[in-house]
């Protein structure tokens, strides 16, 4: 599962990736591609290591993507072919300049997601109305067209005519008839508001932070910030008021975006968090880890996070009764600590 970085030159997408990723080079003023994998943070992974000790510790992961783009700083034009390049994503982390400075015009980000967003919109009715346009020809030439597929395109038309992003729809955005267009104002999307280092305020965005999902950050200072030693870091969070590195939140915010979740299985060996969509029955969950547990499935003994803590160790919640066994058809839910039994 991936996300792609997008938005004008010059609003600091390579600042972003830099502080997710800690991968810093100049690649990107290169104009290359870059991909940085990181782990997700969670407190319930470090607390489950502390409690069994395991040989390893192994988190959930989230990647990104930026795409290389020739367009070079401030130019306030949209890279066409950085849109192109994450057509294959997931989904979208939409940076958005809210800073100013030397050679830079006065900050405008709803301005400015507005005007990426069109550019979505369009490039998407661009895509659909040329695939309708085709489908419509195929029937008069009497070839076998999918009517369902015609009847999603006509509505995905709609909408985007009436300049609505396809996210706005989930359940059409999703389609699997739809999947191979990769609409990409159907693709999730978390929108980063870029502000100066000393800046902590949502700006004035009209309705953006009502519409989208909004998260404010000071990425050039966190860039610095994963460039530190301990120490200096130490004093730096306090200097800025800094709790935590809001990468971390915006992390965790990626792998919801997504519709993932994780679940764990612990033991001496290893403590691990495995990454499930929303909704994934156990014995699909069970593929997850290996296909032979999937095959031999027999039932899986779970125990959620919270049970765990509550009764403080696995046999203490064994005694309490909350240790279950579910059939194939259980939906997995988030924390849920689970030990699958099979046969091979
Ligand atoms: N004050 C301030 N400056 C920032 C911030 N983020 C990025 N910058 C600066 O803005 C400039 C552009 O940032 P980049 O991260 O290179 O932006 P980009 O979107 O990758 O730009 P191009 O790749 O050149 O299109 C750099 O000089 C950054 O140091 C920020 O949060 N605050
Ligand atoms: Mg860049």
């Amino acid at each position: 599962m991936k996300l792609g970085i997008t938005g004008f030159p010059g609003s600091g997408r390579t600042t972003v990736f830099e502080a997710l990723t800690r991968n810093f080079s100049d690649a990107g003023h290169k104009g290359e591609n870059r991909i940085g994998v990181m782990r997700v943070p969670d407190a319930r992974v470090d607390v489950l290591s502390d409690m069994y000790k395991p040989k390893k510790t192994i988190y959930a992961q989230v990647e990104y993507f930026m795409p290389g783009s020739a367009a070079r700083g401030a130019e306030k034009k949209i890279d066409r072919n950085s849109l192109t390049a994450v057509r294959d994503c997931d989904a979208l982390i939409h940076v958005l300049r809210n800073f100013g400075g030397y050679g830079f015009d006065a900050p405008m980000p709803y301005e400015d997601f507005l005007a990426l967003d069109q550019e979505l919109v369009l490039s998407d009715l661009v895509v659909a109305e040329k695939r309708l346009e085709r489908l419509e020809m195929d029937k008069k030439r009497g070839r076998v067209v999918e009517p369902e597929e015609i009847s999603l395109l006509t509505e995905c038309r709609k909408h985007l005519e009436q300049e609505i992003p396809l996210r706005k729809f989930p359940e059409l955005a999703e389609a699997k008839l739809l999947r191979g267009y990769a609409f990409i104002s159907g693709k999730p999307m978390l929108v980063l508001l870029n502000n100066e280092d000393d800046d902590e305020q949502m700006p004035q965005a009209g309705d953006l932070q009502t519409k989208e999902n909004c998260t404010i950050i000071r990425a050039k200072l966190e860039q610095e910030l994963a460039q530190m030693s301990a120490e200096e870091a130490q004093s730096f969070l306090s200097e800025f008021n800094i709790t935590a590195s809001a990468m971390d939140r915006v992390i965790k915010a990626s792998y919801e975006l997504l519709g993932l979740m994780s679940f764990f299985t612990v033991g001496e060996d290893e403590v691990r968090a495995w990454t499930i969509r929303k909704g994934t029955p156990a014995i699909d969950a069970a593929e997850v880890i290996h296909s032979d547990i999937k095959k031999g499935f027999i039932r899986a003994e779970v125990l959620s996070y919270n049970d765990l803590m509550d009764a403080g160790s696995y046999a203490e919640a064994r005694k309490k009764g909350t240790v279950r066994l579910e059939g194939k058809t259980y939906q997995v839910q988030d924390g849920d600590i689970i030990n699958f039994r099979f046969n091979v």
